[in-house]
């Protein structure tokens, strides 16, 4: 078991009152908060560090350079991956994802189809929209059912040997589904096309082993886990990463230049133009030590519990329905109390000092599938607790009052 209060010392920003009332921060699925190490991690490079990276022969460069690559490698050993330079440095999953599709964009031909689902959230459609409206590719959409989980026959009956490119995320932000991704991977690889999956919700709350997913592509936010806003990677097997042509041309990311021709510099540089978040990175690493010294698995069984209970006292709640109701669900829950706007509620219980999201979150197809303008979302951390849900319930009962 965790010792919530010793835990929640080190998160500073969790010790005040908003509008008046001891701040709830259930909005973790939209970013999480940050450790006092990780804030110290920042600002100790700044005060001790500070220069630009793989480019100097002066000392404060090399050092910088070896924290930032000492980053690379925790990520890598972090999910497995097989060699640090399959990690690319991006600003989070949509540049990740982004860096991808614009890649594809010359891969794919007239004809081929990429593979999405129902759960996505924007930035995983979006890219894939603009790659099949400039390459003339199918785009097809693997459904769902009422609890919010993937149709997995109707996904196999879309796999064809047209079908170039899968994506899908690992876990759904808005209804908190944990995705069979090792069993979507398998079979799509079967077909012969690759998969990317967007890991930006899974990250914080799994163990995520890419060599053991065998996924070509994987996505992440460090914002997401515990870690700075303005960084996060790209995971891509080395032979894949190979395939695809540069995102970004400039500083840093080549071999050779002439007017005549470039020539590019290896994995990872080729996709690391310009002078990147060099604190976010180094940043990034301290999340994940934290992270580590907490231990995914008790992370996890915490949220869980959070999860169950915050499910039990919700459905207490009369004309209260809970969207996304897998077995297999991470610590996020989206509600509606029936006839209630959900921005009604999201914005009587801020002034009672919780957070919580409202809206389509990104994801307007879920809310399409049932109908609805958008949900009260709660996304709980392992810092977060059960009295603290208790104060949610109560909040959102009020709300209900006053709003009927
Ligand atoms: N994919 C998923 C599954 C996400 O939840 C998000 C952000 C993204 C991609 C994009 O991540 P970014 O770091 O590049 O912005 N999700 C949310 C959310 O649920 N509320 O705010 C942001």
């Amino acid at each position: 078991m965790l010792d919530i209060t010793k835990i929640r010392a080190n998160f500073p920003i969790l010790h005040q009152q908003v509008n008046g009332k001891p701040l709830v921060y259930f909005d973790n699925a939209a970013t999480s908060q940050k450790p006092q190490l990780v804030i110290d991690s920042i600002s100790n490079y700044y005060k001790t560090i500070n220069a630009n990276i793989h480019r100097g022969v002066h000392t404060l460069s090399q050092l910088a350079t070896n924290a930032y690559e000492e980053a690379r490698k925790k990520i890598q050993i972090n999910f497995n991956a097989k060699y640090a330079h399959e990690i690319i440095f991006t600003r989070g999953t949509t540049e990740s994802i982004n860096l991808i599709s614009s890649g594809f964009s010359q891969l794919l031909n007239k004809g081929d189809e990429v593979i999405i689902s129902y759960l996505e959230h924007h930035s995983n459609i979006v890219p894939w929209q603009l790659v099949c409206e400039k390459s003339g590719a199918v785009l097809k959409v693997i459904p769902i059912n009422e609890k919010g989980e993937l149709l997995m026959e109707a996904f196999d009956k879309l796999l064809s040997d047209k079908t170039k490119l899968v994506a899908v995320n690992h876990i759904s932000n808005t209804l908190g589904t944990i995705n069979p991704v090792k069993e979507i991977i398998a079979k799509a690889h079967q077909v012969g096309a690759v998969v990317l999956i967007d890991g930006a919700q899974a990250a914080p709350h799994l163990k995520v082993d890419v060599q053991d997913l065998d996924c070509d592509f994987y996505c992440v936010s460090a914002h997401k886990m515990y870690g700075p806003t303005g960084i996060g990677f790209l995971y891509g097997k080395e032979a894949q990463l190979n395939k695809i042509p540069p995102y970004h041309g400039g500083g840093e990311m080549i071999k050779t230049v002439t007017f005549e021709k470039t020539t590019y510099a290896e994995l990872p540089h080729k996709f690391e133009a310009g002078t990147p978040n060099i604190a976010g990175g180094i940043a990034f690493g301290t999340a994940i030590d934290y992270i580590n010294s907490i231990g995914v698995e008790n992370i996890a069984q915490q949220e869980r519990s959070l999860l169950v209970y915050g499910t039990e006292k919700l459905l207490e709640i009369p004309g209260l329905r809970i969207y996304g109701t897998s077995s297999k669900k991470a610590s996020v829950i989206s509600f509606n109390i029936e006839g209630i706007h959900p921005y009604d509620i999201g914005s009587i219980i801020d002034k009672l000092g919780i957070a919580v999201r409202t809206g389509h979150h990104c994801t307007q197809p879920i809310m399409d599938f049932y109908k609805i303008p958008g949900t009260v979302r709660a996304s709980f951390a392992f810092y977060n607790t059960k009295e603290e849900i208790d104060a949610m319930v109560l909040a959102v009962k009020k709300a209900k009052q006053m709003l009927s």
